[in-house]
């Protein structure tokens, strides 16, 4: 009965307000971006059966890599490393193995203290946005442990689980660009080129940029590619007898001379159709764009949510 009301006790706790004391074995940081760096800390806020925590170990998912831990003073950690499912790219390199579980023991954390469990790792591009990862902890005290390895089914709530395992929420990356979003070649000058997420089995995608031309000659942007689609085309959405509707501009979109063109939500865009993998918002993606006299220049377009130019109508196609 007092196991029961401290776990309800817990619960509370961890809905009103993030108190570390009597929480589960939870992350500081429990959110991060594809592609990026995270260091996070476990929280342990209590032990077993009121004894001393001696011993830590945390399992690595695949798709988190180069994983590291930090000393601590008191603790001995030794990290397990194997062969991940495959490449992936980090920040410099290209790994293909890593630490994939960490134990923290010969220290005592006494039942009436919290710590914090360090490492740093590099999350991957495996995880899609929204989704959640989890990291078994399992927890050894003097006596007794708590093996936090609980995973919710999809849709379920991980609050009601007995011991869940430590999660962290897979989030879009923040708006500002980790790269310059401007593309230039000759006179011409392509800025912030994004496509807008697609929603779940969705085949085609809108791609939008601004392209600014420096030069005393008229071009002309004729085609579009990205690896993810099989074809695109070039649109236009424009009020026909009081209904937006999109048409294909075969001959493609002028770009005046010392001048600019937009490609934005209710005007002219690029369509790319036959989509092989959805566009995730946070991602970036490469492609071309090919102009009548310049020629095609290489580009990233960066993957903009659902909502973003809400404006606009949805394509139909
Ligand atoms: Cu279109």
């Amino acid at each position: 009965m007092k196991t029961l009301l401290t776990v309800g006790a817990a619960l509370v706790a961890a809905s009103l307000c993030a108190i570390p004391a009597r929480a589960h074995a939870v992350f500081d940081k429990s959110e991060a971006s594809p592609n990026s760096s995270w260091r996070p800390a476990i929280r342990i806020g209590h032990g077993c059966e009121g004894t001393a925590t001696i011993r830590v170990r945390i399992t690595i998912p695949e798709g988190v890599i180069g994983v590291k831990p930090m000393p601590k003073p008191g603790w001995t950690i030794v990290t397990t490393k194997g062969d991940y499912a495959r490449e992936y790219k980090a920040l410099h390199s290209v790994v293909k193995s890593g630490v994939k579980e960490i134990v923290w023991s010969g220290g005592s954390l006494p039942e009436d203290f919290y710590d914090e469990f360090v490492f740093s790792a590099q999350v991957s591009d495996a995880f899609p946005v929204g989704t959640t990862v989890y990291f078994p902890v399992l927890q050894e005290c003097e006596k007794g442990a708590h093996d936090w390895a609980e995973i919710p089914a999809a849709g379920a709530d991980a609050r009601k689980l007995k011991s869940p395992a430590p999660g962290l929420r897979i989030v879009a990356a923040a708006n500002a660009p980790t790269q310059p979003a401007v593309f230039q070649m000759g006179p011409l000058k392509v800025e912030a080129p994004w496509i807008r997420a697609t929603p779940g089995g969705a085949t085609v995608a809108g791609g939008f940029a601004r392209i600014v031309n420096a030069g005393a000659a008229a071009d002309r942007l004729v085609s579009a590619a990205i690896d993810l689609a099989g074809r695109a085309e070039i649109h236009e959405t424009a009020m026909q007898e009081g209904v937006m509707r999109m048409r294909a501009l075969p001959q493609g979109l002028d770009v005046p001379s010392d001048g600019a063109v937009e490609l934005k939500p209710g005007s002219f865009h690029i369509m790319f159709l036959d989509l092989k993998a959805p566009m995730v918002e946070g991602q970036t993606v490469k492609g071309t764009l090919v102009f009548e006299k310049a020629g095609a220049l290489p580009v990233v377009f960066r993957v903009n949510g659902l909502g973003a130019g809400a404006s606009a109508p949805q394509h139909q196609h």
